[in-house]
């Protein structure tokens, strides 16, 4: 579970683009950016998806959040506005299975999304 490479990165053994980092959240570029500002945002803890966070990942889901706003910031990009999305098993587009968070942003972006 926490062999992805994103757990990898998480923990050091995989170099990535850090541009935040705490005790329990860390954020790096996308290495295929879909938009000016493509940004990942992870919980060192390696849960898979969305579904299977529970009742005790509460507030760190809420620090994923707080932690991509805050890069939001840190790009500039807050004022002109950015997407935070997460995408949840094969149907909804998730590749990587260690919960991300999506911040993008940079340009004008469509919605709906594909
Ligand atoms: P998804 O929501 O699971 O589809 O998103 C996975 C993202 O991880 C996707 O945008 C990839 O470009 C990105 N990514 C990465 O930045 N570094 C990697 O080593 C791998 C995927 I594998």
């Amino acid at each position: 579970m926490s062999d992805t490479i994103f757990g990898k990165i998480a923990n050091g053994e995989v170099a990535a683009d850090l541009i935040y980092e705490d005790d329990e959240v860390v954020a790096f570029r996308d290495l295929n950016p879909q938009a000016p500002v493509h940004v990942l945002v992870i919980p060192r803890k390696p849960i898979p998806t969305l579904n299977d966070a529970g009742p005790e990942d509460a507030e760190l889901l809420g620090r994923l959040m707080l932690a991509a706003a805050k890069v939001a910031q840190q790009e500039g990009i807050a004022e002109q506005g950015y997407r935070t999305l997460i995408n949840c098993n094969a149907g909804g587009g998730q590749t990587v299975y260690h919960l991300h968070v999506h911040l993008i942003g940079g340009r004008p972006l469509q919605w709906p999304p594909g």
